[in-house]
């Protein structure tokens, strides 16, 4: 009788913190968190964020298109520092060269969802934009610290 009164009352406290495990586990802090973890900026309808980004020389940044229009990721070529390599996505080596590269079929262009990533070796600050966003002002820096 006694025997059959404690099994029953360990059988209860084992349930009770098995639910308080899966309780814990089904928060949503660390899912948000790994989320983050996948870019440094994001691109919303008309806006990259953070504006400013500030990094360490020799490190990547990565932006990612969270929205759903089209963004392309643009550097001027006059704003950025004088011995750094010019940087657009889809690979353009000029300024200009990105933005017909844009007007013949949306060349450079980074689909919802998808990202683009540099690596900055020369230390400076790095002034780009979205093509087709620019007139209502998207844009964006970068500042690269030794
Ligand atoms: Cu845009």
């Amino acid at each position: 009788m006694d025997r059959r009164t404690f099994l029953a009352g360990a059988a209860g406290v084992g349930s009770l913190s098995l639910a308080g495990c899966s309780a814990l586990r089904g928060g949503s802090a660390s899912a948000n968190e790994s989320e983050d973890a996948d870019y440094d900026i994001g691109m919303g309808s008309a806006f990259f964020r953070p504006e400013t980004f500030e990094i360490g020389v020799g490190e990547t940044v990565v932006w990612r298109n969270t929205g759903n229009r089209r963004h392309t990721v643009t550097a001027y070529e006059d704003q950025i520092p004088d011995d750094a390599d010019y940087f657009a996505s889809g690979g353009f080596d000029s300024e200009q060269a990105a933005r017909d590269g844009w007007t013949d079929g949306f060349g450079g262009r980074i689909n919802a969802g998808a990202t683009y990533e540099v690596t900055f070796d020369v230390p400076g600050e790095y002034h780009y934009f979205c093509i087709p966003h620019e007139p209502t002002g998207m844009v964006g820096k970068i500042v690269v610290t030794e």
